[in-house]
């Protein structure tokens, strides 16, 4: 059994979750905090059995999209923070970030 942990923006996780359970699998969502923006993203756990993980990939892939964010730089420490005007940085994130880990044991009780 491996457990998919995927990353996505929180505009995907409901298109996620209702792709996922239509499928008839089980699965979790985490409300996340992304370490470099600090904006919350959403964690979404799945328990499957390997020879399903290329669907579920799949459907991670299909509803989850990549989107462009505009960082404001904090100013650096060697200037003087007057003359620093910070320029927004564009940043791509997503689809998802995906770890697919090995599950030594499942109990549902
Ligand atoms: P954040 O850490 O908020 O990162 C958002 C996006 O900012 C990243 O998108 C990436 O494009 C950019 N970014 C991240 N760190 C950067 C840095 N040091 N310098 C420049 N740009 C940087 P994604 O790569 O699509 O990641 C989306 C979210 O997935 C991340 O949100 C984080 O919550 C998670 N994530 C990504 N890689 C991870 C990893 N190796 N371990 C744990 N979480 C990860």
């Amino acid at each position: 059994m491996k457990l998919i942990m995927s990353i996505v923006q929180r505009e995907d996780a409901d298109d996620l979750l209702k792709a996922l359970t239509d499928s008839g699998r089980k699965a979790t969502l985490v409300s996340t905090t992304g370490g470099f923006l600090r904006e919350g993203n959403a964690t979404i756990c799945v328990g499957v059995g390997e020879d399903e993980v290329h669907t579920v990939l799949g459907l991670i892939k299909e509803n989850c999209h990549t989107r462009t964010r505009y960082v404001s730089p904090l100013a650096p420490l060697t200037e003087p923070s007057e003359f620093y005007v910070p320029e927004p940085v564009e940043v791509e994130v997503g689809g998802a970030t995906v770890f697919i880990l090995d599950v030594e044991r499942y109990e549902n009780f």
